[in-house]
């Protein structure tokens, strides 16, 4: 009796330690699935009671089976897969499965889809159609998307296709392991093991990825080793392809230009050299033997010490036509970097990619697409968009975003980067005249490029919830969706996340949204406000620096770029400056060139300011200075605020980390802020306006801080 009373006891002990059954660690990302309320899953239920499909491949598996994991999840019941439609039944179709549907299909290209709520056979359905396999993996997830965030499923007539052509993830992944400017741990990709064990988590970002609708990735650091071209190599990204292809997801590499020199001897890389170009020929059609639907490469050259064509007397063009015709004869692509800057050159670092790039316009191969960052310094928390956007109308030029924080809190800060990417996408370039946005640059629509697309380095690593927080993950998201379509908004996109990710229930996803939405321009505010820019620690770029003043090249310091001195701040790039607005097409300049009519959030990127200048608001540039920091710092802590209101809506766990990164973004928006105040003020010399706290150290503490094992560092 004593026994069975200590086995009960022992029993009921670890019912209560027992972790909650619902226990998130992040991993699902926005395919959790969870289940619905009765009454919704109910709903669901009757719009899915089987899935209906003829077809048969990997894709469609993928398709049907991500349905019903989903329909578990929510509903706790599996529909059965038939052949023939049912009452109430998700019918996946194309032309090849069904000669006659419902829904006319055109337009929708090779990767669009059609979900239409509709009869078949007089039986009450939801169509999903495409003309192709990965056309209905996409509507699937689309219909379960809908499902998952609490939107209407009958009277359904949805169409879309992707507005650009390649949309991309960039992976800074190193062969061995670590992620340039990686806050989510090692890289995912265990080289060491491929080809051999592929790991579920491959099938898992294929999913993701495909659930967003990004359709190629590229595997490697574009800081790139030459061994990532060998014949082991290419095996391992082989294996990868192949977990990839149902998913309608291509493999592309990086490649360092003087491979054929370090792999095999040769003397030279020079792109005019007929060896050099036999070479990359033969590395091309090895890697098509091994990879046939291999998506091309991706080159950084002449690039913060990357070997190129220029160590030749080539230009980029030269470099770039050469690549391209050893990939063209395979339907491969080659994705050229325009982010270029040399130490030699004392021109402005903003105007260095426009100068080298823009007289090329019209002299690359048909395959070769330019990939330019969105800024034309490096991926600030804010940055006027790039001036090639627009200069090149016979190049397709494709837009590269950073979803890895880098230059906005790394992993812990909650800096939603929809806004970012909505505003660079949403600029006007006037190349063409008013309404020329850089989203139609880079969707083809401006100067009628049928080659168009979009790339987003990866914020992708080992960590349980791929992403270093779960609010990163949010940028993955929208980066997915806005390449889909860059005329969403960086809202609508947040709340269709914070619905799959959290809960429907707009208790949550109301303020939840309302936070995202304006984390980015708090961190503007408590980093680089009013324009500035690049003010962070050398090499890691965490945390203020704004000091550092000693470093080799000019435009490695801070200094270089903030321009503080006794007259005032900001980096003048006028006419009496480095006239980078000229850049711009007239329009743009000419707003560009007068303060008073320059956009106050990019004031000290273009001009140099006396302390004393008056804003918009009437204050100094001085006391606007320091009340945009205490703006930023006082938006963390009401993210704090609202995240604690969210309490009873969140799982613990997830809770717990954004509680966790919240107090740390609080500590470091109000260390950005104090160290960037004691500094400024040692030159500008003023008062703090009144209500405005003195810093908390003075600052030979800020510069003491030292940080020599910041991740993400190469
Ligand atoms: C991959 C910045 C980053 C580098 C990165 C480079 C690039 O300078 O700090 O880590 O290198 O951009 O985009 O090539």
């Amino acid at each position: 009796m004593i026994a069975r009373l200590f086995c009960y006891l022992i029993a009921v002990a670890m019912i209560s330690v027992a972790p909650a059954a619902s226990a998130e660690d992040g991993y699902d990302l926005w395919l959790r699935y969870a289940p619905a309320n009765d009454a919704r899953a109910g709903e669901i239920t009757r719009h899915a009671t089987a899935i209906a499909t003829t077809g048969h491949n990997a894709t469609l598996t993928a398709a049907t089976q991500e349905l019903q994991r989903g329909l578990l999840g929510m509903t706790h019941t599996t529909p059965a897969l038939t052949r023939a439609v049912a009452q109430g039944a998700l019918w996946l179709a194309t032309p090849a499965t069904d000669a006659t549907l419902p829904v006319a299909l055109d337009g929708l290209g090779d990767e669009g889809y059609a979900i239409r709520s509709t009869q078949a056979d007089g039986k009450a359905v939801t169509l999903i159609a495409a003309n192709s396999d990965v056309g209905l993996l996409h509507g699937a997830f689309h219909w379960l998307r809908l499902a998952q965030s609490g939107a209407p499923l009958d009277r359904l007539d949805i169409r879309s296709a992707p507005k650009i052509k390649l949309r991309l993830l960039n992976h800074w992944d190193n062969l061995d392991g670590m992620v340039e400017r990686g806050y989510a741990g090692q890289s995912i990709w265990d080289w060491w093991r491929l080809p051999d064990y592929k790991g579920p988590r491959y099938t898992d970002y294929a999913r993701a990825n495909a659930s967003i609708g990004i359709n190629g990735t590229v595997l490697n650091n574009v800081n790139a080793k030459a061994t990532s071209l060998t014949a082991p190599y290419i095996a391992k990204a082989a294996a990868l392809a192949d977990v990839f292809r149902p998913y309608g997801i291509k493999v592309y590499l990086s490649v360092k230009w003087t491979a054929p020199m370090e792999l095999d001897g040769l003397k030279t890389a020079d792109p005019l050299d007929p060896q050099v170009a036999a070479w990359w020929k033969a590395k091309a059609d090895e890697i098509y033997r091994a990879i046939p639907d291999f998506g091309g490469f991706l080159v950084k050259a002449n690039s913060e010490g990357q070997p190129g064509p220029q160590d030749y007397d080539r230009t980029h063009a030269d470099g770039a036509n050469m690549l391209a015709a050893a990939v063209k004869p395979h339907g491969g692509i080659v994705m050229w970097r325009a982010f270029v800057y040399a130490h030699d050159n004392p021109d402005d670092r903003a105007k260095q990619a426009y100068d080298d790039f823009k007289s090329l316009d019209g002299t690359f191969a048909d395959n070769v697409i330019v990939q330019v960052k969105n800024g034309a310094i490096d991926f600030q928390p804010r940055e006027p968009f790039h001036p090639l956007f627009g200069a090149m109308p016979k190049t397709p030029l494709m837009m590269e975003f950073q979803i890895t924080k880098e230059y906005l809190g790394q992993s812990t800060h909650l800096t939603y980067l929809g806004p970012l990417f909505e505003e660079t996408l949403d600029a006007d370039t006037y190349a063409r005249g008013k309404g020329s946005t850089v989203a139609e640059v880079i969707d083809g629509t401006l100067d009628g490029h049928k080659l168009t697309g979009i790339a987003g380095v990866a914020n992708i690593g080992v960590d349980r919830d791929w992403s270093g927080s779960i609010f990163n993950q949010a940028d993955w998201y929208a980066f997915g969706r806005l390449a889909w379509n860059p005329d969403l908004s960086a809202e609508g996109i947040a709340r269709e996340w914070a619905a799959m990710t959290f809960t429907p229930d707009p208790k949550l996803v109301k303020p939840v949204v309302a936070m995202m939405m304006g984390s980015r321009e708090a961190a503007v505010d408590y980093m680089t406000p009013l324009g500035l820019a690049h003010v962070m620690g050398t090499g890691h770029h965490y945390g203020p620096a704004p000091w550092i003043s000693d470093l080799a090249r000019p435009e490695w310091n801070p200094v270089y770029y903030h321009k503080a001195d006794a007259t005032g701040i900001g980096f003048d790039r006028t006419k009496s400056g480095s006239n980078a607005i000229a850049q711009y097409a007239p329009p743009v300049a000419k707003m560009l060139a007068d303060p008073k009519t320059t956009p106050e959030k990019e004031l000290l990127w273009f001009h140099h300011l006396p302390w004393d200048y008056r804003l918009k608001s009437g204050e100094t540039l001085w006391d606007g200075l320091v009340h945009h920091y205490d703006r930023g710092v006082a938006y963390v802590a009401d993210m704090q605020k609202t995240w604690e209101n969210l309490r009873p809506l969140v799982d613990p766990e997830r809770f717990a980390q954004t509680e966790a990164f919240l107090k740390i973004q609080h500590r470091e928006a109000k260390w950005w802020r104090d160290a960037s105040i004691a500094y400024f003020q040692s030159i500008a010399k003023r008062p703090l306006p009144t209500g405005s706290d003195a810093p908390a150290h003075d600052l030979d503490w800020y510069k003491a801080q030292d940080f020599p094992y910041a991740p993400g560092n190469p």
